[in-house]
């Protein structure tokens, strides 16, 4: 698309992308981000690929069948790049570098994402930020505008597009409009913090179908919009891809239900029996010295994933005797994520002390019992991991749904590893024989990491096959596909 940088906010209504020609897509998601990655090759040609993994391999078949486009952000700040690939409009949105920090390092990642995981860090309300989250919810709602065809269905994806939902309504009323929600939803108490609560229910509810990961973030929803705006809403609980909520609002009714995520299980699955993979599992586990007890942990460096309660325990286990520190390992890979955002700063410097320490009291020079990588690891490796590791640690404050859970069910068809889940997690709603734990509790959190490596191998593996029961047979495709089929009616 193209845009002035003195003027991003009027975009220009050319249409471009591989669609040009039609009259817009039937098939539009709206994303923070674009499903792309750059490459500048030798000569400084640039080259754009679809990027691997997520929404995009879920709505994949869709694309592959629809005409569609994707409206989001390349990620870079000031950009003027128009990305293209194959089988998808892609509908770029400029951000200025201060929209950046004010519409998603503030309002999105300083605001709504700590007010809605618990609270875990202060909340701040800054009525600057609003109103640039404002105004740039309006531009991704006007691109959408432009790429959708007439009656066209729009999905419109996470907190960073609350309001995109009612503002594209006023702006095309003949769209099927659906919102999914990718993090928690927050009960009355909480989000009620928030001083633009009502603005957020109503740019939700243009929506035609809101979505959440579990019925206890649509019930949420639903109180709030009969307490705060004091709209009618159905009063019959929320099930698992079934028994909707509504909420009546005389013209329409909008509908709002549980649609828990999860990964493509089968493609994972395969990935990671390729001879490669598992030749570099076993590689992993000799670098490491053979250690009797594996573990992971795999995040976005982020407050929420508790990786300080993973580390503080296997402290404490090894104070106790519990294992022994020269035969065990924690590997723990991070990804650096919203790096410019002060409390991610400070949870880097946490982590990072409590590393040396369990290290300098336990390790010896050549083996500390700590291995911690803050870099993103590629796919390959990461699957690697995964296959290696006797036990995964997700230990979340909280988290909406954790696909890390469901990427190591489906790597262990030799059901081989064990998995210790937070009861804060939305998959421990699905997961129930991973050794759950609950992280504000540190018996229990220490308990269920010792059980995961010292269980014997027949309950181990009992559990491994029940959990991928799930995984396998509740994949992404299925996610997606009932999310649109309840949005279009089908
Ligand atoms: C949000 C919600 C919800 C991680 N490190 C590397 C890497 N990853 C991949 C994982 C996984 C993804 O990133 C992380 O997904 P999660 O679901 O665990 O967490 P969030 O990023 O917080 O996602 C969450 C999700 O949205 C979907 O709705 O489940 O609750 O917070 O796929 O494997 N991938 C590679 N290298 C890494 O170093 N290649």
């Amino acid at each position: 698309m193209a845009t002035t940088e003195s003027n991003p906010d009027q975009p220009d209504s050319t249409p471009s992308g591989p669609d040009a020609a039609t009259a817009g897509a039937d098939f539009v998601v709206v994303a923070n981000r674009l499903p792309v990655n750059k490459k500048v090759t030798a000569d400084g040609t640039v080259e754009w690929t679809r990027a691997p993994g997520g929404l995009v391999t879920a709505l994949a078949p869709i694309f592959d069948k629809t005409p569609g486009a994707w409206v989001g952000w390349t990620g870079s700040a000031d950009s003027t790049d128009d990305p293209h690939v194959e089988g998808i409009d892609i509908r770029a949105v400029p951000l200025s570098s201060a929209e950046v920090e004010d519409y998603y390092e503030g309002f999105s990642n300083s605001t709504l994402w700590p007010l809605y995981h618990d609270g875990l860090v202060k909340p701040e309300y800054r009525a600057d930020w609003w109103d640039v989250y404002v105004e740039v919810n309006r531009r991704f709602a006007r691109a959408a505008s432009e790429a959708a065809a007439p009656g066209a269905t729009v999905w419109v994806q996470d907190y960073q597009l609350q309001l995109v939902p009612a503002l594209l309504r006023e702006l095309r009323p003949d769209l099927k409009i659906g919102f999914f929600l990718h993090i928690p939803f927050p009960p009355y108490e909480l989000f009620s913090q928030l001083p633009w609560r009502r603005e957020i229910l109503t740019g939700l509810l243009g929506a035609d179908l809101i979505g959440f990961h579990l019925p206890g973030g649509a019930q949420n929803f639903l109180t709030l919009a009969r307490r705060i705006l004091g709209l009618p809403v159905s009063s019959a609980p929320v099930g698992v891809r079934t028994d909707f909520g509504t909420v009546d609002l005389g013209e329409r009714t909008v509908r709002v239900g549980a649609f828990p995520i999860s990964i493509d299980s089968a493609g994972v699955a395969a990935q990671a029996a390729s001879s490669s993979v598992q030749e570099r599992a076993a590689a992993l586990r000799a670098e490491l010295g053979n250690p009797r007890h594996l573990l992971l942990g795999v995040d976005r460096l982020d407050y929420t994933k508790g990786i300080d309660v993973r580390i503080e325990s296997l402290e404490r286990i090894f104070a106790a005797g519990r294992l022994n520190p020269a035969d065990t390992v924690l590997v723990q890979l991070a990804s650096p994520s919203r790096e410019n955002v002060e409390s991610y700063a400070r949870l880097r410097d946490t982590v990072e002390r409590t590393v040396s320490h369990i290290n300098g009291t336990y390790g010896t020079v050549g083996s500390p019992p700590v291995r911690y990588l803050l870099q993103p690891v590629p796919r390959d490796e990461l699957l690697a991991y995964f296959v290696a590791a006797d036990a995964a640690l997700v230990t979340p404050w909280r988290d909406g749904m954790n696909l890390v859970t469901k990427e190591y069910v489906a790597c262990r068809p030799d059901l081989g590893g064990a998995l210790v889940l937070s009861e804060f997690t939305g998959a421990a709603m699905e997961l129930h024989e991973a050794y759950l734990m609950n992280p504000y509790d540190a018996d229990s959190t220490d308990d269920a990491v010792v059980a995961a490596v010292t269980d014997p191998p027949e309950e181990r593996r009992r559990r491994m096959a029940i959990l991928r029961d799930q995984v396998m047979n509740n994949d992404v495709d299925q996610w997606a596909r009932s999310f649109l089929d309840a949005l279009t009616g089908e």
